[in-house]
């Protein structure tokens, strides 16, 4: 279908990780060959950049086609500032620590060996919560046990059928090969395959078949958090507010809630709260769905933030302020998403907040808080038996269980191939800080707090299609001396 208009224009670029601003967007339909000015443009930015500019394209048509098709895609000439130099904070007094944030590190350059790479640590980080639960052996010596022996393995799951018997045929993916798995229905642990996704890493223990040519299990593990897991406390009475998915931009951005809550903050009540973490969602953004344009108030991508910046000004200046990206803010769509721009992160300038990607652990007072803005939660809720967008907190769960914030790869939730899997979840949090999904809902897993913060965001066109009432207006509060939650509502 041949790039006719603006909207199909932002579709193509958001498929391949880019926004861009309206003039780009005018200049690319405009050229007498859209398809060809886009591609051209695409292949002249860096591979690290997030956005183009007028000029990014003007640059691109003037300049004649290069020889050779390795041009200069993907040479990563001018690498982000590292981390920990991000954000208008940096330099002032902060508390709050941050790892696993990809950041400055995207070594992503989208070719095949990315994604054997991206595996490859999934597999190697996920085995190693594994290994000490089961004697398992690769899947290519497995293969070369006689029949009825005794064996175990650990990979990835990479096929789940049901047989014309009820049972469940589980392929089982590790670094030497696969192998088939039979989980008949009448052992316990047929309800725990009903909850597996794609590419999550487990181990399976049991019998070989008299041909041995697949594995009878009697037993599955997940790499899952520890029962006896304890999480820290603050050593002091402190708060934090956990929100999402504010939406500012859009028709249906809820200012008098939002303006409720800043002044709640200011009064003498919410004394105690010295910490705001935002979970992605800060504006509505442009072009990240068909038909947007009727559902925004602003238009204007910078203004958006620009108005974003204005509401954060409300709040009191010496709250400590997190905040990582997600699916509707302007940087790239596929996971782990770095951080804002500093062109963006200066716009958002206000009370120091610090930007940082998705997901990233923040560490506040001793108690770390893993935030991830949430958009594999829409495919756990569709395939997990007992998740629903009623509880997001369940479908929060299962990740925590699989030990993976994203786990099916290539699937609905975009996954960017780098050498680290940053999705991977190696430390357990005290706290797990998702969005997205406009549901409110928290809960205890193994004693980590799990919180979905809701939205500022009325009900929307699509949300009244489908039937999501969202939970709009809501902060849910964290003590960090005893990890309990209130949620305050705002409407
Ligand atoms: O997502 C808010 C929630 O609504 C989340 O559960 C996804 C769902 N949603 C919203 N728009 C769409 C479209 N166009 N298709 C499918 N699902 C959608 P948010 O990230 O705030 O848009
Ligand atoms: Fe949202
Ligand atoms: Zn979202």
């Amino acid at each position: 279908m041949p790039l006719d208009t603006p909207a199909r224009i932002v579709q193509e670029l958001t498929a391949r990780g880019l926004n861009a601003d309206r003039e780009a967007v005018t200049l690319i339909a405009n050229a007498d060959d859209p398809d060809h000015a886009l591609d051209r443009t695409v292949e002249h930015v860096p591979g690290s950049a997030l956005s183009l500019t007028a000029e990014d394209v003007r640059a691109a048509l003037d300049t004649p086609v290069s020889g050779g098709s390795n041009g200069s895609k993907n040479q990563d000439t001018q690498p982000d500032t590292p981390p920990e130099m991000k954000g208008v904070g940096a330099g002032a007094q902060t508390v709050a620590t941050i790892e696993n944030d990809v950041t400055g590190r995207s070594t992503g350059t989208g070719v095949y060996d990315d994604f054997v790479s991206v595996f490859r640590d999934r597999y190697e980080r996920l085995a190693g919560l594994l290994r000490s639960r089961v004697n398992h052996r690769p899947s290519s010596a497995v293969a070369d046990m006689p029949g009825g022996s005794e064996a175990a393995l650990v990979g990835m799951v990479t096929d789940i059928r049901s047989t014309a018997n009820g049972h469940w045929l589980v392929e089982i993916e590790d670094t030497t090969g696969t192998f088939p798995t039979l989980v008949t229905k009448d052992k316990d642990i047929a309800a725990l395959v009903e909850d597996l996704v794609f590419d999550e890493v487990v181990a399976v223990e049991g019998r070989l078949a008299d041909d041995a040519g697949i594995l009878f299990v009697d037993d599955l593990f997940l790499p899952d958090v520890p029962r006896t897991f304890e999480p820290t406390t603050a050593d002091r009475p402190v708060s934090a507010a956990l929100i999402s998915d504010i939406h500012v931009g859009s028709y249906e951005f809820l200012d008098d809630a939002w303006g409720s809550f800043a002044d709640w903050l200011h009064s003498e009540e919410a004394d105690r709260v010295e910490y705001l973490l935002i979970a992605g969602d800060m504006v509505e953004g442009v072009g990240v769905y068909p038909g947007q344009d009727e559902e925004l108030a602003i238009v204007d991508i910078y203004e958006q933030y620009e108005s974003f910046a204005e509401q954060l000004k409300a709040v009191p200046g010496d709250l400590e302020i997190v905040m990582i990206p997600g699916n509707h803010d302007a940087v790239r769509l596929a996971e782990p998403q770095p951080a804002f721009d500093d062109e963006l992160t200066d716009i958002m300038a206000a009370h120091d907040a610090r930007v940082s990607g998705n997901p990233s652990v923040v560490t506040i007072e001793g108690v770390s808080v893993l935030m991830y803005h949430g958009v594999s939660l829409d495919e756990m809720i569709a395939e997990i038996p007992e998740a629903s967008y009623d509880e997001p907190q369940v479908a929060m769960t299962h990740l925590l269980k699989k030990r993976h914030l994203a786990p099916p790869f290539g699937e609905r939730t975009r996954v960017a191939p780098e050498d680290h899997d940053y999705l991977v979840i190696d430390e357990v949090p005290d706290v797990f800080h998702a969005g997205h999904v406009h549901k409110l809902g928290y809960g205890r897993y193994h004693n980590v707090t799990v919180i979905n913060s809701g939205c500022w965001q009325a009900q929307t066109s699509f949300q009244r299609r489908v039937n999501i009432v969202p939970d709009a207006g809501y902060a849910p509060i964290i003590d960090l001396d005893t990890l309990d939650v209130t949620v305050r509502k705002f409407t």
